[in-house]
C-alpha cells in the first residue's frame, strides 16, 4: 500500500520553516535498511517519528517500527542496496519527497498555506504562493506574490500601483491607482482594490486590514524612484500611525541625488494618501501616495525635495509595497 502524508506542524513558521509541509512517501509493512542511520530512538507514533525527520535536512528517510515504537532516521540511500525492501509487518518506511531540493512544498497549495512569504525557505524562488495571514483554518488562504531576493527576501506583495497621468506627472490629475482600502479623506477618488496583486504589474492591493498581520517593515519599489526598506519607529504605515521611521535606500533607480538621505518620517492620513518625507511634510517628500485626481501629485522624488526628480521616459511607471515582520 502506498500513501502520501503531508506532515504539517503548527510550530511558528519563523523559527522552523523547514518543518512545515514536508511531504513523505509511505510504504507499509516493509523497510529498507542500509546502515546509513543518523539517529535511532523511541517515538510514540509514526507522526512524531516523521516530524523528527522533517526537522532535519540530513534526514531523507524514516523507518518506524510500530510494535516497538522505534524510530530510525536515515540519510541518503546507498545505490548498490537500492530496491531491496524487507517485508516486516507493522513497520513503515518513509521517503522524503523533494521537488526543488529544498524539501519543502510550503505555500504551494491551499492546504500547505504559510502565514506569510517569510515562512518560505530562504532558497525559495520569488513567485506566487498560498498564504493565510490570519492563521487557523486555511479555508480563507489566498495566493500572494513573494519577493525572496530583495534585501534578504521574505517580502509579501500587498500593493502594485500605476498612475492616472504619467504623461503629465506633476498635474493635479495624476494620482496612484488603484489604492488600498485604507482610511483617507473622502475626496480620494481612485478605485479601491482588495484583491491581492499576483505580480508587480498586476495593479491591485491586498485588504489593508491584513497588512499588519504580515509585519511592520515595508519595502517600497518603483521603476521611477529609489527602493526603500523602512522599519517602524513611532510611525508605522500598517498601523496607520504618524511619526518617525527608519528607512534605507536598498536600490538606486536613478543616478540623481545618490547621496540624498532616505526619508525619516511617515504621515499616513494627512493629504490624499500616505507620505514619506524627511523634514518638512510638504517640501521634502520622497514618496507621496496621492490618490486624488483633483489636487496634488504623487511625488516620487529620489532627492526628497517634493520635486519632479523621478526617473523620466519610463514607459509604464509603477510602484509596489511589500511587507515583512
Ligand atoms: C501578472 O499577473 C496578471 C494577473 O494574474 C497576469 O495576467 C499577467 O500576465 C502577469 N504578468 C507578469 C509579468 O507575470
Ligand atoms: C478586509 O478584512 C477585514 C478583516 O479580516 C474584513 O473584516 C473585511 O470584510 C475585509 N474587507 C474586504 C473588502 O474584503
Ligand atoms: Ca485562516
Ligand atoms: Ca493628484
Amino acid at each position: 500500500m502506498l500513501i502520501f502524508v503531508l506532515v504539517y506542524l503548527s510550530l511558528p513558521a519563523k523559527t522552523q520553516p523547514e518543518e512545515d509541509g514536508v511531504l513523505f512517501e509511505i510504504k507499509e509493512n516493509v523497510f529498507k535498511f542500509d546502515g546509513n542511520s543518523i539517529w535511532q530512538g523511541k517515538a510514540n507514533s509514526l507522526l512524531s517519528c516523521s516530524r523528527t525527520c522533517a526537522s532535519q535536512s540530513a534526514c531523507k528517510r524514516v523507518i518506524f517500527e510500530g510494535s516497538k515504537g522505534t524510530c530510525f532516521l536515515l540519510g541518503e540511500g546507498q545505490t548498490h542496496l537500492a530496491n531491496t525492501l524487507v517485508k516486516q509487518d507493522g513497520t513503515f518506511y518513509l521517503k522524503k519527497i523533494t521537488t526543488t531540493g529544498v524539501y519543502s512544498l510550503l505555500g504551494t497549495s491551499k492546504s500547505a498555506a504559510i502565514a506569510s512569504c517569510q515562512a518560505l525557505h530562504s532558497q525559495s524562488q520569488s513567485g506566487v504562493y498560498w498564504i493565510d495571514p490570519d492563521g487557523g483554518s486555511h479555508t480563507n488562504a489566498f495566493r500572494a506574490y513573494c519577493d525572496m531576493k530583495t534585501d534578504g527576501g521574505g517580502w509579501t506583495l500587498v500593493w502594485s500601483y500605476s498612475f492616472t497621468n504619467n504623461v503629465d506627472f506633476t498635474a493635479h490629475s495624476n494620482a496612484v491607482t488603484p489604492r488600498p482600502n485604507w482610511q483617507v479623506t473622502p475626496e480620494v477618488n481612485v478605485p479601491i482594490s482588495t484583491t491581492p496583486p499576483l505580480n508587480e504589474t498586476n495593479f491591485n492591493a491586498m485588504n489593508f486590514s491584513l497588512w499588519k498581520l504580515l509585519g511592520r517593515q515595508i519595502l517600497i519599489k518603483s521603476n521611477i524612484n529609489n527602493w526603500l526598506v523602512c522599519h517602524p519607529g513611532t510611525g508605522s504605515l500598517v498601523d496607520w500611525q504618524e511619526g518617525e521611521v527608519s528607512c534605507k535606500v536598498v536600490k538606486h533607480v536613478t543616478n540623481t541625488c545618490t547621496s540624498a538621505l532616505a526619508p525619516s518620517k511617515i504621515s499616513p492620513s494627512k493629504g490624499y494618501g500616505p507620505k514619506l518625507y524627511r523634514d518638512s511634510e510638504w517640501y521634502s517628500l520622497y514618496y507621496y501616495f496621492d490618490g486624488y485626481t483633483g489636487k496634488d501629485w504623487p511625488s516620487h522624488d529620489p532627492c526628497g525635495t517634493s520635486k519632479s526628480n523621478h526617473l523620466k521616459n519610463v514607459v509604464n511607471p509603477r510602484g509596489n509595497i511589500y511587507i515583512r515582520a
